[in-house]
């Protein structure tokens, strides 16, 4: 087998990838590990910056996204009953979009199906060889067969437990890693959100947020231990947490259900550099991990697709490898500033079990000059919002 460019992953980052090169006649085939109703059937991110929303424009998947799509002009931020609206439209003149990863991926899997490109599910032993040469190969097990797909460059979009980056010799890659002293737990339920708006909430027993997915589904998270379950959180004591950590008119709003989903995930903040080892590139989680706290994960996967795109096409377009010489040192500087303020945010907004009251008069003071100062809001919403490419 052979193709230009083999992508390793069928996450939002590689189908979104595959989607653009496949509309610039670049022949691609996607390797992913699981099967498609696993990749269908993952809930993960909802807030979609305004650059992610043009992108999926430009990659022609956007037709229900902007049916659907629900377009919010701000968020709060509560602060021990107190609740603080950042405007983004007006601080940033930017807007973000409430649409599921999940469908984001749906529509990126369903145009890719429309253009009848190869996407190979449910693959096994996969490996990477080469990449240092001008004829990089992947070796990997489908159907029980042995294959090589042999390439021209790799795209490694295989998220944070794939095998791409540990395909970088030792040395010739470096990683930066922050761990949190808990995770979150999430619940999904098909109730009306209990406000308009997204509400990020800080108080004394820990983080919580009231998001959504549309008018009629919400989604719902609360700070916990690192180490605990999602056993032992029954839907009852998950409201009853829920609503104990939020404002009385935000707690009052929020309509309880069965459970759709619920999921415990860990928070991190990781970055290997560089995202480009010869004939490698890697792009999305592969190469970074943010915690979820200012929704940058998947708005980043869709930046760093957007400059491997762009030095990909140049490549076989104009006969030019600047873009792929300055690819990740562009992709980084974008990361870098995002891998900050989810940082900023994940501080701001939780209860730290290890830190002591300095540290939360800390916090205190950073909601009242945000509550206050213009300028406060403003870099806090150009972030959220999204900086530019
Ligand atoms: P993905 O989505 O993990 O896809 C990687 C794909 O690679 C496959 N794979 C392999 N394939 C072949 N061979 C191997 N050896 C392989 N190993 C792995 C995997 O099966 C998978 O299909 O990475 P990608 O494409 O880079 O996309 C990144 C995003 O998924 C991620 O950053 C976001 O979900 C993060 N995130 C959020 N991001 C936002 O922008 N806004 C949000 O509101 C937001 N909320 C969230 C989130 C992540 C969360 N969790 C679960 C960590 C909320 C949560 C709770
Ligand atoms: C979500 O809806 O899943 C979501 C929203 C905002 C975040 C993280 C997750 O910051």
């Amino acid at each position: 087998m052979r193709t230009q460019v083999a992508i390793i992953g069928a996450g939002p980052a590689g189908l979104l990838l595959g989607q653009l090169l496949s509309r610039a006649g670049i022949d691609n085939v996607i390797l992913e590990k699981r099967s498609l109703d696993y990749v269908l059937s993952r809930i993960r991110a909802g807030v979609l910056e305004q650059g992610t929303v043009e992108m999926l424009h430009e990659a022609g998947v956007a037709k229900r996204l902007a049916q659907e799509g629900l377009v919010h002009d701000g968020f709060a931020l509560a602060f021990r009953g107190t609740l603080h609206r950042i405007d983004l439209k007006q601080l940033s003149d930017k807007t973000v979009t409430i649409y599921g990863q999940t469908e984001v991926t749906r529509d990126l899997v369903e145009a890719r199906q429309a253009l009848s490109r190869p996407t190979i599910y449910e693959t096994d032993d996969l490996a990477l060889h080469g990449i240092d040469t001008d004829s990089p190969y992947v070796s990997f097990r489908a159907n029980g067969q042995r294959h090589e797909l042999r390439c021209d460059f790799i795209a490694g979009c295989d998220g944070s437990h794939g095998i791409s980056r540990h395909s970088v010799p030792t040395g010739a890659s470096r990683s930066y890693e922050r761990t949190y002293p808990f995770s979150w737990l999430g619940l999904l339920v098909d109730r009306p959100p209990a406000s308009h708006e997204l509400v990020y909430a800080n108080h004394d027993r820990g983080f919580a947020l009231c998001s959504m997915r549309s008018t009629q589904r919400s989604r719902y998270y609360i700070q916990v231990p690192t180490e605990d379950r999602v056993e032992n959180w029954s839907d009852d004591k998950f409201f009853d947490e829920l609503r104990r950590r939020l404002p009385a008119d935000v707690a009052d709003g929020v309509t309880t259900g069965p459970s759709l989903e619920k999921s415990v995930a860990p928070l991190r903040s990781f970055v290997a550099e560089p995202m480009r080892f010869g004939r490698l590139f890697l792009a999305g989680d592969a190469a970074h991990i943010v915690p979820p706290t200012g929704a940058k994960g998947l708005n980043l996967a869709v930046s760093d697709v957007h400059y491997l795109f762009d030095a990909l096409h140049r490549h076989y377009r104009d006969n030019s490898d600047a873009g792929l010489a300055t690819y990740s040192a562009r992709a980084l500087a974008r990361v870098w500033k995002a891998v900050r303020f989810s940082w900023w945010m994940t501080g701001l907004l939780h209860h730290f079990p290890d830190r002591d009251g300095f540290d939360w008069r800390i916090q205190q003071a950073e909601f009242d000059y945000l509550a206050h100062s213009r300028a406060a809001s403003t870099a806090l919403a150009e972030n959220y919002a999204g900086l530019p490419y």
